[in-house]
């Protein structure tokens, strides 16, 4: 067990809206897994419909997309931003605004929701025009956006007041995580609410008649790529402040951990035309600056590599390892008492697979190989749906039982959840890797044509990889479901002890002195603007420039536009 000292009181409404803010994505989240097995049932060609229980498939993909990759990690960012800066500046946020974040996030996420259920937003997430959705699909995007701006401005108050009173104390890395996360957010979000406000919802409600197809893509990648460390940086904030804690060791280097912060500012924007690589608006000398650039935003992830590894070593080592490799099998890896630990491990040994796909991908040559098959999927579910998905539901479930008093329901299989989630993830993704690169398209309903052996088009190569991934789909379903029970089981329990924030603290094993330059934010944010004016001037002046006649508006179930309704 670890030990208590580590605890914070705090107020009965900021336990509730944690709660409220935990609780509701983990119960979508039903829907959003559930989706996910779908796809892998449809595409093995055991389905052969292009809807099941009346919902389409890709409406199922709209859902599951947007459940899991943006309600999902955007009110556990808030939430955990809220635990973050609450525990380290030991100041709660502001209640009323904690509300007002949590009702405008809440309301953006109904409205979005309602629009999937009803079939009038099948545009998956990331609604590139000229697929249209109803209005309230955009609308209720945005609201959850803005409603996770607000809790940042309120902590960057928090922050500028207890930096007046600790102006030569290094600000603790979670806090400085969590800013920097966030200044991320919001600059990148302004891209997408121009896209979604200018763009698509005059045109959707049809004041407008065609979108410039090109300008929206770049505006959404500008805000897309960006997305992802906005999902990774909470679980990396949890390996550098938490991990070495929980393994029983220190962080090897506190400096390693706030350059790595500070890099994320530099590099996680200006690289969205990695996405748009085949995009023939956009020139290949913007392309290949940006291919570089992304290159740049690969060395945070090996700085965390090599210091996580390195702070791992040294637990093995505290707890009697020998040896060169011996501190490996020292790690409490089925410890029930200590069951974060397996869920960040198992996340962080998926992602060395989900960074090395993703290196692939950077590739401006190899990019046209694996553009748009299964080998993206494959790349992306062992990052989000690896360290990000189990760091996320791992916290969540740690911190509802820390704050409420209630036990862990099945905390044996708790600690198992993770390692099955691995397995599932390890062979779905290998059998998403390999079908990609043999041809096989990602978003597609194979199951209808590739997969149908009565059709003429059918690939009997896709159906050993399309199996394997469904094999995947099914472990990680169950393994999605177990952790589901055992959540809610916890919320079920009844009160053992009063409940109280507790976050265990991991100590430097090197706590370099404060050097200035990596406790302000100032000078990294000026460095942002600067790399962002000069990757995306060239990209917006392209693709107005070479962005072709506007798209009318279309449904993704029939290939005519719906000009005619555009009146
Ligand atoms: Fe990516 C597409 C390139 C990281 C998510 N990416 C996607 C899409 C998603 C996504 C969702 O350049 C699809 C979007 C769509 O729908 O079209 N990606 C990269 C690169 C990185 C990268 C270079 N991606 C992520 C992360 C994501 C994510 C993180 C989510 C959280 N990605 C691309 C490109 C595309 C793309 C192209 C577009 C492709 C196309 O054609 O459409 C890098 O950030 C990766 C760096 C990572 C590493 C790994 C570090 C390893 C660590 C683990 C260490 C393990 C330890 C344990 C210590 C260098 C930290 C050891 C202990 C033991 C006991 C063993």
């Amino acid at each position: 067990m670890l030990s208590k000292t580590n605890v914070m009181q705090v107020s009965k409404t900021f336990k509730r809206i944690i709660f409220l803010e935990l609780s509701i994505p983990v119960a979508l989240l039903i829907i959003g897994i559930y989706h996910g097995l779908m796809q892998t049932i449809y595409r093995a060609g055991v389905l052969q419909n292009t809807s099941f229980a009346k919902l389409g498939y890709y409406q199922g993909l709209t859902l599951h997309g947007v459940i899991n990759a943006i309600v999902l990690t955007t009110f556990f960012a808030v939430a955990f931003g809220h635990a973050t800066m609450t525990y380290y500046l030991k100041q709660e946020p502001n209640k009323k605004l904690m509300w007002f974040s949590f009702a405008l996030m809440l309301g953006g996420t109904l409205m979005a929701s309602w629009a999937m259920l009803a079939g009038k937003a099948s545009v998956l997430y990331t609604f590139y025009p000229p697929l249209k959705a109803h209005p309230l699909f955009y609308i209720g995007t945005a609201l959850l956006i803005v409603g996770s701006w607000v809790p940042f401005f309120n902590w960057a108050v928090m922050y500028t007041q207890w930096k007046k009173v600790h102006a030569e104390t290094k600000t603790p890395l979670a806090v400085i995580g969590t800013l920097i996360n966030f200044t991320i957010w919001f600059v990148c979000t302004l891209a997408v609410a121009y896209e979604v406000l200018v763009l698509l919802v005059p045109w959707s409600l049809g004041w407008t008649t065609t979108v410039n197809v090109a300008l929206a893509r770049t505006l959404f990648w500008f805000f897309g790529h960006a997305l992802v460390y906005f999902w990774l940086l909470p679980a990396y904030i949890m390996f550098y402040t938490i991990l070495p804690k929980v393994a029983g060791g220190k962080l090897y280097s506190d400096l390693a951990g706030r350059m790595a912060l500070f890099l994320f500012l530099l590099f996680s924007v200006p690289v969205g035309v990695h996405h748009q690589y085949s995009d023939p608006s956009i020139t290949q000398g913007v392309k290949f600056f940006q291919g570089m650039l992304t290159y740049g935003v690969t060395i945070p992830s090996f700085i965390t590599a090599f210091t996580l590894a390195a702070s791992l070593e040294y637990a093995g080592r505290q707890r009697g390892a020998k040896g060169l490799f011996g501190w490996m099998k020292k790690l409490p890896w089925f410890d029930e008492n200590n069951f974060l630990f397996s869920y960040f491990i198992c996340g962080l040994i998926l992602f060395v697979f989900g960074g090395v796909t993703g290196i692939i991908n950077a590739s401006y040559s190899l990019n046209t190989v694996v553009h748009n098959t299964a080998w993206l999927p494959g790349h992306f579910h062992m990052t989000v749906a690896g360290p990000v998905f189990l760091a996320i539901v791992g916290m969540s479930l740690y911190l509802y039982s820390g704050m409420s008093g209630k036990p862990v329901f099945m905390r044996k299989i708790v600690t198992i959840v993770p390692y099955l989630w691995m397995m599932g993830m390890l062979i779905f993704s290998f059998g998403m890797s390999w079908g990609g690169l043999r041809g096989e398209p990602r978003r597609t309903n194979l199951g209808i044509s590739y997969l149908n052996p009565k059709s003429e088009l059918f690939r009997s190569d896709w159906v050993p990889t399309t199996t394997l991934a469904m094999l995947g789909g099914i472990v990680m379903f169950t393994a999605g479901m177990l952790f589901i029970i055992a959540f809610f089981g916890t919320i079920l329990r009844k009160r053992k002890v009063a409940g109280s924030l507790e976050i265990p603290v991991s100590e430097a094993y090197h706590d370099e002195k404060r050097v200035p330059l990596f406790d302000q934010f100032k000078p990294w944010i000026i460095a942002m603007i600067i790399i962002l004016v000069l990757a995306y001037t060239p990209a917006l002046i392209n693709v107005n420039k070479n962005s072709g006649p506007g798209a009318p508006r279309f449904n993704i179930d029939n290939p005519t536009p719906l000009a005619s309704e555009n009146k």
